[in-house]
């Protein structure tokens, strides 16, 4: 008997089917052993996991930067469960809990950990970061103050999209996005949509979003963006940003790089105001050229992020609320076993995909 198909009380877990990646373009779905929660741990039975661009990247690259899939690794880190076994010092959370799982778990002591920017700890654990597994299988063990409970109307599917939410509320809070803010938004990826999305719920009042792709901008169109603008590679910086500034009738006050291509880091600098602030989220080349010294000169304030700290609370509350809906990011579902179909529609983006969500347990 399946571990789904029995009742909770009998359920057994045999049957840990995962998504290893071997090497580029080598992921196997294959049996693991079940593992047991450490005290402060639970075992969550796994519901829904997005694949997100790094996972991708890792897929058809085999690395970020310096770190390397050297090893078989787990993927997968946009994800919820439900609680299936507790250990025995774990007080938040019980049997039967639906959760969301923050996928990087901090050292708790170092300088940042006590500072509350956990995201910037020096020890990190984070799903499917070489060497750590990611949560792409059937039953994971994950640090119980890391597993947010759902409240009963909260989706599996919204509790996996907290992930990248909590990207774009980090993203809009490190901007400073406030009622009446002019905001821009350069990429309209899953990133680029869920700071859309979390800009309008923090009353920006004019938002505009580019993108080099029309379909994507169609649905920014849909999710309240007031005015989308296609780029092409070729495009002149000076060029667009005068066209952005014409259809914003001024000049964003944020800006907020989704992509992380130079030319679009160099156009944000450009169509920022003077005394605004550019935040950089996009993850690309390690070195861009841009003219910083006169974006300094203008006291344009040029801010990184880096994951998240202390946004899955906010990012559940707002969607708990319905403040926020992420729902129409998911395009493509597929089941556990078909994960390499998954993949290739996350990679090549067929049918106008934009979050690609896998099923564990059906
Ligand atoms: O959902 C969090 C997340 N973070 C990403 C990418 C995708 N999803 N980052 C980009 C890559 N970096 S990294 O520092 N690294 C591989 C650890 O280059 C982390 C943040
Ligand atoms: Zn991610």
């Amino acid at each position: 008997m399946s571990a789904k198909s029995s009742t909770n009380h009998e359920e057994k877990f045999d049957d840990n089917l995962s998504a290893v990646l071997y090497k580029i373009k080598d992921l196997r779905i294959e049996n693991k052993k079940v593992p047991e929660p450490k005290d402060n741990e639970v075992l969550v039975r796994m519901a829904c996991v997005g694949i997100c661009g790094s996972d991708v990247h890792y897929y058809v690259h085999g690395r970020i930067a310096d770190f390397i899939v050297d090893s078989p690794m787990v993927v997968g880190h946009e994800s919820s469960g439900v609680v299936v076994k507790v250990g025995k010092d774990v007080t938040n959370l019980k049997q039967g809990d639906r959760v969301a799982i923050e996928p990087g778990v901090s050292c708790r002591t170092c300088t940042f950990c006590k500072e509350g920017s956990y995201n910037l700890c020096i020890n990190m654990k984070f799903c499917a970061t070489p060497p750590i597994d990611g949560n792409l299988c059937r039953y994971y063990t994950h640090a119980a103050d890391f597993c947010h409970k759902l409240p009963d109307h909260v989706t599996l599917e919204e509790a996996a999209l907290l992930e990248p939410l909590s990207v774009g509320m980090h993203a809009c809070r490190r901007a400073g996005v406030h009622i009446g803010t002019t905001v821009l938004i350069l990429g309209a990826g899953p990133i680029g949509l869920v700071t859309l999305i979390t800009a309008k719920a923090m009353g920006a009042n004019k938002i505009i979003i580019t993108d080099i792709v029309d379909h994507r901008l169609k649905v920014a169109k849909e999710l309240g963006a007031d005015f989308v603008v296609k780029v092409n590679p070729e495009d002149n910086e000076k060029v667009l940003a005068q066209r952005i500034h014409d259809l914003l009738g001024g000049l964003p006050e944020v800006t907020i790089d989704c992509s992380g291509f130079q030319a679009t880091i160099r156009l944000g600098l450009e169509a920022t105001k003077s005394g605004g602030v550019m935040i950089l989220v996009g993850m690309g080349a390690n070195e861009v050229t841009i003219p910083l010294i006169e974006a300094a000169c203008r006291e344009v304030d040029i801010r990184g992020v880096f994951r998240y700290a202390n946004d899955y609370p906010i990012a559940l509350a707002m969607v708990a609320s319905g403040r926020v809906n992420v729902k129409r990011l998911i395009t493509h579902v597929y089941k556990l076993e078909d994960t390499v179909e998954a993949f290739e529609t996350a990679r090549t983006g067929a049918g106008n995909a934009i979050k690609v969500m896998i099923y564990c347990n059906t």
